[in-house]
This record gives C-alpha cells, sequence and structure tokens, in this order.
C-alpha cells in the first residue's frame, strides 16, 4: 500500500472490535441483521473516537499555549461526505477497508449511503470547507461559525427537462459526525426599543429586545491531514426560548402554543438557495444576525475566561468574514464592547478593526449585499443606531481631511439614498475591517480599480490579495487514488505531505512516454467508472475514449454555459453538415443548479437538455458528439467528474468570476482548461503556461471597453455566419419543436443586451476549440500537457492560501 499510516499496526483488529461495538451499543443492532447504513454509522462513530482523542488534545493544546484564535464566520459550509475524508486523514483507510472486509462489508458500498452535507450553495461554501481542513491541518486553533441549516441545498431533479427543486433532508438518519452541546446556548434578540444607558457618553445605550431566541450550539471536529490538528465547526440551531408556552397550552390553545416554536425554528430551518442577493429578504437578514451574534457571544466569553479583558481581542483573536453576509459583525461586535462591556467608543472601535477582516468573492452588482434602512431599524434598531453612528465619525472625518467631493462622498457612505435608503454592507465590512481581500490577483486589482476604488483611496493599505486555493487531501487524494498512487510510486510520499514542494519534480515526467501512458491509463480507469454511472442514471451510452468536456458550477449568466451550448450546437450543425469530416468524438458534459428564482439560468437547463435529446438521437453525429446533463450536482457528484475530464471548461465573461476553484481541481488531475483570463485562471496560465491551456476571448479590460459602448451584439452577429446559423436554428425551434418561441427571451438577450459578451466572444471560443482537438489528436502532446498542469498545480493548495491569511492577516503562525 502507498499511503502512510500515522497509527499502530495492530490497528485493523482494533477497527472490527470498535465498528461491531458501534454496531451493537450505538446503533443497536446485531451484526445478523443489520442494513448497509447502520453499518455506515457504526464505521463512521468508530472514527470518530479516534478523531475525538486527536481534538480534545488539541483544545487543551490551545487553551495552554494561548495561541491566537481564529473565527471563521460564514453562512455557508459545503462539506460533502466526511466517511473518507476522516479515514484518509487519520491514516487508517486501508485499514478500515480490511476491519470490515472481515465482517463480510464493503467499504465503497457503504460509503455511498452518507448523504452530502450541502450546506452552502458553490465555491464561497466549498472553500471554507476547504479552509478548515487546512486550517486544523496547519495546526491553527480555529473555529468555523455559521447555521445547522435542517435543510441544505434544494435536490435538483430534472423533469421534462426543467429543473425542480425538492427538499434536502440530510438529517433524517441522524448525524454521526456532529455533538449537540445542549449547554452552549445563547439567547439572541430581535426588534423592541433602545434607551440610554445613564447620565454618560449618549454612544453607550441598552437595547431591549422585542423578541427572543435561542442558539444551541452543534459541534463537528474537523481533522486534519496526518490526524494531528484538529478543530471545531460550530454551527447554530434556533429553538425557542421555551419549547412550550404553557398558559396558552393549558388555556386549551393547542396550535398556538407551537407557533412559538415553529417561528423560532425557521431561522436554521433552510439555506438560501440563492448564489447572488435575494433582494430584502427578512428571514435572510434574521439568519445572518442570528448567527454573528451567537458566535460573537461565545467567542467573547471564550476570551474573557482566558484572558480578562475585551481590550486584548486583537492580540489573542481574528474573525474573519467569508463575504458580508457576517458583516452586521461589525455593529454587534461594537454592542457588545460599548452597550454590554461599558467600553468607550473610540477604543471599542480600533478593537473592532483590528479583529475583524473581510473577503470579498464578487464585483457584480446585483450580487453586493444591501439592507433596507427600514428592515434594519425595525429587527436591529440598535445596530442601525451603531451604523449611524460610525458612518458619521467616518464621513466627519473625510471632511476635516478636506474631501469636498460630494460624489466620492456618497459612494463610501454606509447609507444608499439612490434607490430607498440601504445599509451598504460592503461598506461596513470595509470600513470595521483592518484587512479586505480578494480571492485571485486579478479580482483583487478590479477590487481596487472599481467598486473599492474610493475606500482604497483613503485606506491604501487594507485590500490585499489571497488566491484561493482546494484541499489536496479530497480534490486528489480521496477523489482520484488512482493518479494519487501513481504520483506515490513515481515522487514518493512527500507528494501526499508537501505537495508544494514536491509536485514541481514531475515535471520531467511529461517527456517521459512510459509516464504519459500510465498517466493516461489511470485517466481511462477513471472514465470508464464515469462512464458506468452515466448509463446507470441517464440510460446514455458514452465512447469512453472520445474527449470528455467538462463544464460544471453554478448555471448563472456571467459563467456562460450558454456560450457553450451555442457551441455545441454549432459543432453539431457542423457535424451534419459533414459527417465524414475528421471529426473528434466529444461528450460535452453539464451540471449545475439554477437558483430557484433565477428565470434565465432555469431556461440554460432547459436547453441543455433539449439540445441533449436532439443530438443524442440523431443517428447521423451519434458517434462523433453526445451531450450529457447531470441532474442534481454536488460535490459528492464533482469527486466522480473532475477525475474523468480531459477538457475543463471556464469561460466566464472576464472580470466577472472572482477566482473559481474547480479550475484548479481540474487542472490538478490533469485536464486541460479551455478558458478566458478571468479569476484565478490568470494565475493558472502564469504557472502552468499559456502553451499547455487554450486561453481565448476579451481581457477584463477589454470587456469593460465594450461595456460603456453597449452591449448590441447586431453586426457581430451578421459578422459570424457560424453563430448567426447557431441563432437562427434555435429560433426556428431546431431544438423545441414543441414550442418554438421557448428560447426567444434568451435569443433577445444575446442581441439587444449581451452583458455577458457571449456573442464577442463566440468566434475566438470556436477557434480555440479546435485548438484544442489539434493536440486531442496528437497524443503525447495532449499528454505532455496534461502533467505538466498536473505538476504545476502545487501552488493551489489550500494550505498555501490559509498559510498567507495566518501570517499576512491572522498573524496566527
Ligand atoms: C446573498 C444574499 C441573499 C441570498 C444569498 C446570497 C449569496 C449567497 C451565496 C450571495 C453569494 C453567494 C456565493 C458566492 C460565491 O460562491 N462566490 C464564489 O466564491 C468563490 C470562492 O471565493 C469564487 O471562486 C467564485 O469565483 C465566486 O463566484
Amino acid at each position: 500500500m502507498t499511503r502512510p499510516r500515522f497509527i499502530s499496526p495492530n490497528e485493523v483488529s482494533a477497527l472490527r472490535t470498535n465498528i461491531l461495538s458501534k454496531l451493537t451499543y450505538a446503533v443497536g443492532k446485531d451484526p445478523d441483521n443489520a442494513l448497509d447504513h447502520d453499518w455506515f454509522q457504526a464505521t463512521a462513530l468508530a472514527a470518530r473516537d479516534y478523531i475525538v482523542d486527536r481534538w480534545m488534545s488539541r483544545t487543551r493544546d490551545a487553551y495552554r499555549t494561548g495561541q491566537k484564535r481564529v473565527y471563521y464566520l460564514s453562512l455557508e459550509f459545503l462539506i460533502g461526505r466526511l466517511l473518507i475524508d476522516s479515514l484518509s486523514n487519520l491514516g487508517i483507510l486501508e485499514e478500515t477497508r480490511r476491519a470490515l472486509a472481515d465482517l463480510g462489508v464493503d467499504l465503497e458500498r457503504i460509503r455511498g449511503l452518507e448523504p452530502d452535507a450541502a450546506l452552502g450553495n458553490g465555491g464561497l461554501g466549498r472553500l471554507a470547507a476547504c479552509f478548515m481542513e487546512s486550517m486544523a491541518t496547519l495546526g491553527i486553533a480555529s473555529h468555523g461559525y455559521g447555521i445547522r441549516y435542517e435543510h441544505g441545498l434544494f435536490r435538483q431533479v430534472i423533469a421534462d427537462g426543467f429543473q425542480l427543486e425538492q427538499p434536502e433532508n440530510w438529517l433524517d438518519f441522524g448525524n454521526p459526525w456532529e455533538f449537540e452541546r445542549a449547554e452552549v446556548v445563547y439567547e439572541i434578540g430581535f426588534g423592541g426599543h433602545v434607551a440610554p444607558y445613564g447620565e454618560g457618553d449618549p454612544r453607550r445605550q441598552v437595547w431591549t429586545p422585542g423578541e427572543r431566541i435561542r442558539a444551541v450550539a452543534y459541534d463537528t471536529p474537523v481533522i486534519g491531514w496526518g490526524g494531528e490538528g484538529a478543530n471545531t465547526l460550530r454551527l447554530w440551531r434556533a429553538r425557542p426560548l421555551e419549547i412550550l408556552h404553557l398558559e396558552t397550552f393549558n388555556a386549551g390553545d393547542h396550535v398556538g402554543a407551537v407557533a412559538n416554536e415553529a417561528r423560532a425554528e425557521s431561522i436554521s430551518r433552510v439555506l438560501y438557495p440563492a448564489d447572488s442577493s435575494e433582494a430584502g429578504q427578512e428571514l435572510r437578514l434574521r439568519q445572518e444576525y442570528f448567527f454573528v451574534a451567537a458566535s460573537l457571544a461565545d467567542l467573547t466569553r471564550r476570551h474573557l475566561k482566558q484572558h480578562n479583558d475585551l481590550l486584548s481581542l486583537p492580540e489573542h483573536v481574528s474573525i474573519q468574514l467569508n463575504d458580508t453576509h457576517p458583516a452586521i459583525a461589525v455593529a454587534e461586535l461594537m454592542r457588545l464592547l460599548v452597550d454590554v462591556h461599558g467600553i468607550p467608543w473610540d477604543a471599542a472601535w480600533s478593537t473592532t478593526v483590528g479583529t475583524l477582516s473581510y473577503t470579498n468573492h464578487t464585483l457584480l452588482p446585483e450580487a453586493l449585499e444591501t439592507w433596507p434602512v427600514q428592515l434594519m431599524e425595525r429587527l436591529l434598531p440598535r445596530h442601525m443606531q451603531i451604523i449611524y453612528l460610525i458612518n458619521a465619525q467616518f464621513l466627519d472625518s473625510l471632511r476635516a481631511r478636506g474631501e469636498t467631493d460630494g460624489a466620492m462622498i456618497s459612494y463610501v457612505s454606509l447609507i444608499d439614498e439612490s434607490q430607498g435608503r440601504r445599509v451598504r454592507m460592503g461598506n461596513l465590512a470595509f470600513l470595521g475591517s483592518h484587512s479586505i481581500n480578494g480571492v485571485s490577483g486579478l479580482h483583487t486589482d478590479l477590487m481596487r480599480k472599481t467598486v473599492f476604488r474610493s475606500l482604497h483611496r483613503l485606506y491604501p493599505d487594507r485590500i490585499n490579495n489571497k488566491t484561493n486555493g482546494i484541499t489536496f487531501r479530497r480534490w486528489l487524494h480521496q477523489a482520484n487514488p488512482a493518479l494519487t498512487d501513481l504520483l506515490v510510486d513515481t515522487l514518493g510520499q512527500g507528494v501526499l505531505h508537501d505537495p508544494e514542494k514536491t509536485l514541481p519534480q514531475l515535471k520531467p515526467y511529461a517527456n517521459d512516454a512510459n509516464f504519459r501512458e500510465r498517466f493516461a491509463l489511470q485517466r481511462q480507469r477513471n472514465k470508464d467508472t464515469f462512464t458506468s454511472l452515466v448509463k446507470q442514471r441517464l440510460e446514455i451510452d458514452l465512447d469512453p475514449g472520445a474527449l470528455f468536456d467538462v463544464q460544471i458550477k453554478r448555471i448563472h449568466e456571467y459563467k456562460r454555459q450558454l456560450m457553450n451550448l451555442l457551441q455545441t450546437i454549432a459543432l453539431y450543425q457542423a457535424i451534419r453538415d459533414n459527417p465524414n469530416g475528421d471529426w473528434t468524438p466529444r461528450v460535452k458534459i453539464f451540471a449545475g443548479k439554477a437558483a430557484a428564482s433565477y428565470h434565465q439560468a432555469k431556461l440554460i437547463i432547459k436547453l441543455a437538455n433539449d439540445v441533449a435529446k436532439v443530438v443524442n438521437n440523431d443517428p447521423l453525429t451519434r458517434d462523433l458528439l453526445k451531450v450529457v446533463f447531470l441532474p442534481n450536482y454536488n460535490v459528492s457528484l464533482a469527486e466522480v467528474i473532475i477525475p474523468a475530464a480531459d477538457l475543463s471548461e471556464q469561460i466566464s465573461t472576464a472580470g466577472m468570476e472572482a477566482s473559481g476553484t474547480s479550475n484548479m481541481k481540474f487542472g490538478l488531475n490533469g485536464a486541460l482548461t479551455i478558458g478566458t483570463l478571468d479569476g484565478a485562471n490568470v494565475e493558472m496560465c502564469e504557472l502552468i503556461g499559456e502553451e499547455h491551456m487554450f486561453i481565448f476571448g476579451l481581457k477584463a479590460a477589454e470587456v469593460e471597453e465594450r461595456q460603456r459602448s453597449g452591449g448590441i451584439s447586431s453586426d457581430i452577429i451578421e459578422n459570424s455566419p457560424r453563430l448567426a446559423q447557431v441563432l437562427s436554428g434555435l429560433r426556428a425551434g431546431q431544438f423545441s419543436p414543441d414550442e418554438p418561441a421557448r428560447y426567444n427571451s434568451l435569443l433577445d438577450v444575446l442581441t439587444w443586451h449581451d452583458r455577458f459578451l457571449v456573442c464577442a466572444d463566440f468566434d475566438a471560443y470556436w477557434d480555440a476549440q479546435r485548438l484544442v482537438e489539434t493536440r486531442w489528436q496528437q497524443p503525447d502532446k495532449w499528454w505532455q500537457s496534461a502533467v505538466i498542469n498536473t505538476s504545476s498545480m502545487g501552488w493551489f493548495s489550500s494550505d498555501r492560501t490559509i498559510r498567507e491569511y495566518a501570517t499576512e492577516i491572522w498573524r496566527a503562525l
């Protein structure tokens, strides 16, 4: 076995005993009657024991050494399954496999029974999960704080080609990884009124909420690589103050007595299934404040226990805000310091700024969070006052500095007066933090030049870049054991422990024909596995020798799945026009969810399914082109698709994808990227070399220039016969004969307001795809590039990213 082990040799028999004992005494089943699910539970509980031992000793260490604590506040943690990840990080994966085999149980079968913990929408949530694992690996004393949603991201069902959303019930069979902490409870208030606190500074007030609920902690241990580091993911569940309103109940109003409970619990009931702002939803604001208030109460309590003084907070504590979703923390921390602990305003402000830092994940104006002042006043009256005070102090300081530009001042104000009065959460997070970071070089550069240009001029040292990363333990070791084994065989175990240093040593093997063959062979095995999954789920036969061309991510216009589909149609039409041409057999693979209320995105899903239906059933093109839309994209599906991909589609409109992280996962697994110079693609290109990628299209600066001149594409369409043919086919109902006008709204947008420049990039994209085919037809070259992709990805380890956060922002290493 090529994998490392971290524990003692007689582990298999010990594991067998532990699993059997969990099955009997924790699950309550006899081995003879146990179902697969019972075995999964028993195995997870046995693994958890190993984790808990390390977790407790880490927690003790953190108190003993007084090391700096990092708190990662995020409304999303897109964790996925934990069994294989935990076993592999503990170094007992193979031992567990053998222990189960002795008991007549196949680990591969039971691993699939674990539900995906889908407490996130996409990249931002998955990043939080990768970061938790890297922080544990690096021995940083950290807590993730979030919400224990009863229902994670909806389950996507495709019916007649349309997306339907169904509730996701990940907790139905219990959750073996978590510990309920019934004793860790905080009261969270909403509404009510505010009154002055005595005669002193009028900036100190007393808030009496009109409504109170409880936040109850649930802890999940997160184990790092090698089983040494372990941290806590603490998720809050909303509960009523009293479970049953006894007086109401006794008065005979049995339904009314539980209404209170339902109202309180609605706060942690469901994840908002949107990846950009669902404007003004009261429940969303309640969620944001609920988890921020509970987390700050919890961490200040821990700090006071240890250090007895809140002014020392910045020395011992860093709080990272994952986007603006927890930005109300700025006002809540001020309230705790000033109102509750009686700290003078100015000292409280420097403590707040010294403790908080904020990561921005998007520049799209529609995704920047703002809340109506009216709603804030009703729900969080004291916080609204604090925001006004912060704003007044800030705007005064500008005038004192001699800033007179009214437009600039109203642009940086915390209150947007232009569309009803709204609080700008991005500006609040910026002012209340000592560090504001973007998630790729280009994105950070654009932050300085666009949304935060004025704030950047006022605080030139605050904005910094931390390019995203991914945990290789999940996205290589776990997802692709065949490639991992090949890498270990070739480079030794160092590649598992320190890929940043070791992976570059793979580069010379790109020229080794024998190695390339082994590299291609592991891909072929993964493609075979994926081919059977598609057969089983969709009844579609794929040619595993075809080029697997993959775009999997949230469906969004800026990510341009539509451009990919238009290309697919163009290719289909071209093959039909010349069926005996020298075509490269290709499978176009799509997966992704659309926000339930995002009409255009849902129409794009329907189009993918419509195109698939026509193309897959056309005998003229059948052996050359297949289109697959896999329903219900999630972390576990990504783990199967990515290792089987030949080509990775990263084709967002330049300047719009903050970073992307699947681009890194594909590159690590040796897929070649076709993409624009956007997000982290830019850094990938620098490290991999442009000749091993297929870069095309307008650059960010060109996009900006074009958008200023309006997005009318009729000229472009006239000058591109290929694009014109695609659009007229669609318009004529070539893919929707039952409803020829189905795609008119998409077509109208393309023609009259092509904000995402699908038309402008169409021909360049076509040309890049032909280069892909040329390379594919020269396997030596293709696999050379593939090996170079894998060997160049070490820098994208989330360990590197976290090390940068820890040294430059948190000062925690
Ligand atoms: C906001 C308000 C109300 C409801 C929902 C939201 C909301 C929810 C999720 C807004 C945004 C998100 C998620 C954003 C996200 O995933 N952004 C991605 O973050 C990745 C990690 O940095 C980047 O790689 C991607 O480029 C970026 O799109």
